[in-house]
Parts: C-alpha cells; sequence; structure tokens
C-alpha cells in the first residue's frame, strides 16, 4: 500500500512539471529591447515567475563605458576586497562526497587583478570576487556612482529596494554550482558575458538531492588546498548532479527536467525569478552587479514549500 502511495505521488509530480511546462514555461528565454514598465514586468514575469532579458538594459551606467582593469587599479587598486579561492573553480560545491566552501582571502584589489591577469603566477588556484553579502556597497563603495543603487523599474514592481546589491568579478575557470535562492534577481553584466543553465522550480522533482559534510578550502605552507571539515556547518543538502556532465545512471530522474540555456551579453539584464534553479559559467574577467530583493513569502512560496515537503517523502 506504501509503495504504491508513493508511486502515486510521484506520478502527480511529474504531471506537475509536465503541466507546468503546457501551461506557461518557454523554451527559450524571452528577449526585450527596452525596459518593460513596472506594471508589466509584474505581470508578464514576476506574477507568473518566468525569466526574461532586457537586452541593453543598463548600457546608460557609466561603469559599462568605465570599468576595465586599469581604471579599477588607479580609482580602487588600494582597496581591501573579499576573495573566494578554490583550487578548481568551484566555490560553494560538491568535491569528494564533500560541499566544499572557499576559502576567503582579503586582499588589495591591485593584487587580485595582478592574479587575474596572470601578471602574479605565485598564486595557484581560482580567484573570484563573489561575496554576496552587498559587497557593492560595502567593499567598492568608491566605484557605486558609476551604476545605479536599484533598478527603478523593478524596485517599483517589487514595491522596495533591493535587500543586497553584489559585485562579481573573476576568472572564467570560476563556475556557481546549482542551486536556488529565495530572492527575485536582477542580473547586471557590465563585462564579459555569463551564461546561466536554469531549471524551473516546478522540476524540483526531478532534481537529484544529497546530503553533505560541510569542509571549507585551505591552501597549505606549500600551496596545496586542503578540504577540512567544516563541524559549525554540520551537514548541508545540495544538487547532486552536475549539469556540465550529469551522471544519469546515478541519477536517472534529472533526464525528466528541462533545462534552458541563457547568455546575459554585456549591458544586459537578465531577471532570474526566485526558486528558480542556476548554474553559472562566465568569461575570463566578466563583471558583474546584481539586485536581490527578497522574495514574497506568500501563497507561492506556501505551495512551494508543501511541494518540497511531499518530494522529500517521495524520494
Ligand atoms: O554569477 C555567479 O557566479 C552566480 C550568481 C548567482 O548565483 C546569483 O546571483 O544568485
Amino acid at each position: 500500500m506504501e509503495g504504491s502511495l508513493l508511486a502515486l505521488i510521484s506520478q502527480k509530480l511529474d504531471d506537475l512539471s509536465i503541466e507546468a511546462r503546457e501551461l506557461y514555461l518557454e523554451s527559450r528565454v524571452p528577449r526585450l529591447k527596452k525596459p518593460p514598465n513596472p506594471l508589466e514586468f509584474y505581470r508578464k514575469y514576476v506574477s507568473p515567475n518566468k525569466p526574461v532579458i532586457i537586452e541593453g538594459g543598463i548600457t546608460h551606467w557609466p561603469g559599462v563605458r568605465k570599468w576595465s582593469p586599469d581604471y579599477f587599479r588607479n580609482k580602487i587598486g588600494d582597496q581591501t576586497v573579499t576573495v573566494a579561492v578554490t583550487p578548481n573553480g568551484y566555490a560553494d560545491a560538491v568535491n569528494g562526497g564533500k560541499f566544499v566552501m572557499p576559502e576567503e582571502r582579503r586582499m588589495k584589489m591591485c593584487q587580485f587583478l595582478d592574479i587575474l591577469d596572470k601578471s602574479d603566477r605565485h598564486n595557484p588556484g581560482v580567484f573570484y570576487i563573489q561575496k554576496q553579502n552587498s559587497n557593492l556597497t560595502e567593499e567598492f563603495s568608491s566605484i557605486i556612482e558609476d551604476v545605479e543603487t536599484d533598478i527603478p523599474w523593478g524596485s517599483e514592481a517589487f514595491g522596495k529596494l533591493p535587500d543586497a546589491v553584489n559585485f562579481w568579478m573573476g576568472d572564467g575557470r570560476a563556475i556557481t554550482s546549482t542551486h536556488r535562492d529565495h530572492y527575485e534577481n536582477l542580473y547586471c553584466v557590465v563585462k564579459g558575458w555569463k551564461k546561466f543553465i536554469l531549471i524551473p522550480p516546478s522540476d524540483l522533482p526531478h532534481v537529484p538531492y544529497e546530503t553533505y559534510q560541510a569542509a571549507v578550502y585551505k591552501q597549505d605552507d606549500i600551496g596545496e588546498f586542503q578540504i577540512i571539515d567544516d563541524e559549525a556547518t554540520g551537514q548541508v543538502p545540495w544538487v547532486a548532479v552536475d549539469l556540465l556532465n550529469p551522471d544519469l545512471e546515478k541519477y536517472p530522474q534529472y533526464a525528466k527536467c528541462q533545462t534552458v540555456e541563457v547568455t546575459v551579453r554585456e549591458g544586459d539584464v537578465l531577471y532570474l525569478p526566485s526558486l528558480w534553479f542556476h548554474h553559472v559559467q562566465q568569461s575570463h574577467g566578466c563583471i558583474a552587479v546584481n539586485f536581490w530583493y527578497d522574495m514574497e513569502f506568500d501563497i507561492k512560496y506556501n505551495y512551494y514549500k508543501f511541494m518540497e515537503n511531499i518530494v522529500s517523502l517521495a524520494r
């Protein structure tokens, strides 16, 4: 009886993701040529929880013309910044059966730029400015005049100012592993490009999860990276499948996910709705700024949490 009930629940969860595709999801992320007005943005994208690209949405920012390694060297070269360092480009990702977080280093911006342009060859590892604590306002306040501190049509649609504004810059080998956030995300590429692989929240039943011991990378005296358990953080549930090389023998249910790929180019804005899974790659030296608006904890959130509970029963 229990087995047949679980099979029935699994079938209904499959139906849910198929129906979401039939009813409202698209196989490609639509592209707008100009910023939407707040009402249109809310009605067509935020309310149905659908991603969209706004081409050229930030080309009026002075940073799109001005930001470059030379400009940063002159303007903020002596500024101390926080950098995530890993041996392989994967920060906050599964390695060797553990969930491994990066070593966080504080260094001058000019040192980081030397490492990025390879004029400093003494630093093995992949360096990525990716601290998500509103680091634009905290660590990059001297260049804030080159951008806007919110996206006006977004803030009007969300009915508030962003909860965090983050600055990202790093190595082309840096990859953000698949995860989801409870934020509405307006992701702006200032230089280079980012490639997102997206999975809609309705595919949650097919996204394999495992629980891993948390750990951090630590570079030792001879330059090798060790993985040290982080007992305080304990066990972390994380997406178990590598979207670039999915192991379908181990995780056959992943084959039912329908991923959508989208490249965000210089000057473009991606609206990444809350709870969508995302995996991110980038061009070398790519610079981005993103705005996180905490999602509404409304009926949509309630339904999603309910689905999470049902999925954990059926797994
Ligand atoms: O740009 C990246 O590497 C990751 C972005 C991301 O995960 C986010 O904005 O939530």
